[in-house]
């Protein structure tokens, strides 16, 4: 009976190749990356940057091997806001367009930080005063043009020292810690429904640097603040070893009810690359993967761009590279195949 039925199947199969052509037997292609978490209901995303968008065939594979994507500059302060109060959101808008012919969610990426700043903003000295009014103006202004269109935002970026003080910036300075809080009720203001994460790198581990998001987190729960998800960038590399307590530390977030994402995942080493070294990566990136999957409302997984030839590292790192799962030729890497096991 059952082999009837497949004779049958197959049978239609064939007259609907023979009819439509090759684009009918697309079944026989793996399942993308975003295809794979969506079953276990995770996402599995890129960053991106406006200048790579004329890349048909990096464009192309953007569109269809993820589920969500996360624009690496085009929302920043000196784009978005590049003259004081002359708001421009063309480059960030781009993104989100691509984004919806292609059925992506996007993250919005990011409000405060204190890099990438316009120079309007770090030119002169301000009054707490003048600096809040300022803040809320933009925060408010920019989640509330994407309000809709994107489901989450980091917030605040890279607020943190390495051992958990805060980090000294023009925000910090002018207007103590409290501008997370701030920052957090301006922008649930602004859009009610949209996610608020705080964002930083080397919080992978459980550490000193973590522990003050941990703090913060229970702080601002404690406070009615609204917070619903802590950013790890996991911008890790080789000669530094893999976060072993990634997966607790994600546990620990997970039980004070909060979300965790991989944010900004790139797993760099010294070139040139070779077989070991991109195998050690690939158990790395199978790793951070189980790890995700192992604990609740650890929603996605974010790559910092999926090919090296737009990673950011070699012009940052000098000597390093070949971070992300595709090669400079778009050429899928150990890595991804260990990225597709972890997700099966
Ligand atoms: O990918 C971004 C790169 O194009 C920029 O030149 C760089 C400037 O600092 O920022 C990169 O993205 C950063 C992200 O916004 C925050 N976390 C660290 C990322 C790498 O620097």
């Amino acid at each position: 009976m059952r082999k009837n039925r497949l004779a049958v199947v197959g049978a239609l199969a064939a007259v609907l190749v023979a009819v439509t052509g090759p684009a009918a037997v697309a079944h026989d292609e793996p399942p993308t990356l975003a295809d794979l978490a969506q079953r276990h209901g995770r996402y599995f995303g890129s960053a991106t940057d406006n200048p790579e968008l004329t890349d048909a065939p990096y464009v192309s594979l953007l569109g269809s091997e993820f589920d969500q994507i996360t624009p690496g500059n085009g929302m920043k302060w000196y784009a978005t806001e590049p003259q004081q109060g002359v708001f421009d959101f063309s480059q960030g808008d781009e993104i989100v367009d691509l984004a919806r012919a292609n059925h992506q969610k996007v993250r919005g990426h990011t409000l405060v930080w204190h890099s990438q700043l316009p120079d309007w903003l770090t030119g002169r000295e301000w009054t707490a005063g003048e600096l809040r009014v300022v803040l809320k103006k933009h925060i408010q202004t920019e989640v509330r043009h994407y309000r809709g269109k994107v489901f989450a935002w980091d917030v605040v970026n890279e607020a943190f020292n390495e051992d958990g003080t805060y980090r000294d910036t023009i925000f910090y300075r002018t207007l103590g810690p409290g501008y997370i809080a701030d920052a957090l009720r301006w922008a649930h203001q602004a859009d009610p429904r949209v996610k608020l994460y705080p964002n930083d790198y080397n919080i992978e581990s459980i550490g000193p640097k973590s522990d003050a998001y941990y703090r913060l987190a229970k702080e601002l729960r404690a406070q009615g603040v609204p917070l619903h998800g802590i950013g790890l960038q996991a911008h890790l590399a080789l000669q530094y070893g893999y976060p072993a307590t990634l997966e607790d530390n994600l546990r620990r977030f997970s039980r004070l009810g909060l979300e965790t994402a991989l944010t900004e995942v790139d797993i760099r080493m010294y070139l040139p690359a070779d077989e070991e070294k991109l195998a050690t990566q690939a158990e790395w990136y199978g790793d951070l993967t189980e790890a995700c999957l192992a604990v609740r409302r650890c929603v996605g997984i974010t790559l910092w761009d999926y090919t090296d030839k737009y990673s950011w590292i070699p012009a940052f790192f000098e000597g390093e590279g070949a971070a992300l799962p595709w090669d400079e030729e778009l050429r899928p890497k150990p890595a991804y195949y260990a990225i597709r096991d972890a997700l099966k």
